[in-house]
């Protein structure tokens, strides 16, 4: 019997992840900004006036895979979100700009994602 090669924890694309979809086309979304190796599109679900998902589009899990795996790939994803950041007009007033990681963290996709959020005061974020 053939063994089903599992993906391994990071991989340039996963059939099985959401956000590699949309990196693939086969899923819509409200994309803002492409580079080379990132992707920004509007999050499904806004939890304020602007609310960007900003991914890597090659596959890891979270930030911190990527983070050990491939740091300029990191900082690639910071300088796509601090573009769309000066393009949605956030860098007067301020934003935020989190990675939900792990159980703990309440990841729910596991296709590393940076939220950025602005537009209005956010308040504090421990509350
Ligand atoms: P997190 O909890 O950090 O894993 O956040 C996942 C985010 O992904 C959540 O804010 C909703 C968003 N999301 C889930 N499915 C879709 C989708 O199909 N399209 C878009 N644009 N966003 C999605």
């Amino acid at each position: 019997m053939p063994v089903r090669k599992r993906w391994s924890y990071h991989a340039s694309m996963s059939s099985d992840c959401l956000f590699c979809r949309i990196v693939a086309g086969e899923i819509p979304a409200t994309i803002v900004r492409e580079t080379a190796t990132t992707l920004a599109f509007r999050d499904i679900d806004p939890k304020a006036p602007v609310h960007v998902l900003v991914i890597p589009k090659e596959h890891y899990a979270d930030v911190a895979t990527l983070g050990q795996s491939d740091p300029e790939l990191a900082g690639q994803v910071l300088a796509t979100a601090t573009e769309v950041a000066e393009a949605e007009g956030l860098l007067a007033d301020g934003f935020r700009l989190m990675f939900n990681t792990g159980g703990h963290g309440g990841q729910e996709v596991f296709h590393v994602h940076a939220h950025l959020l602005g537009g209005a005061p956010l308040g504090p974020m421990l509350a």
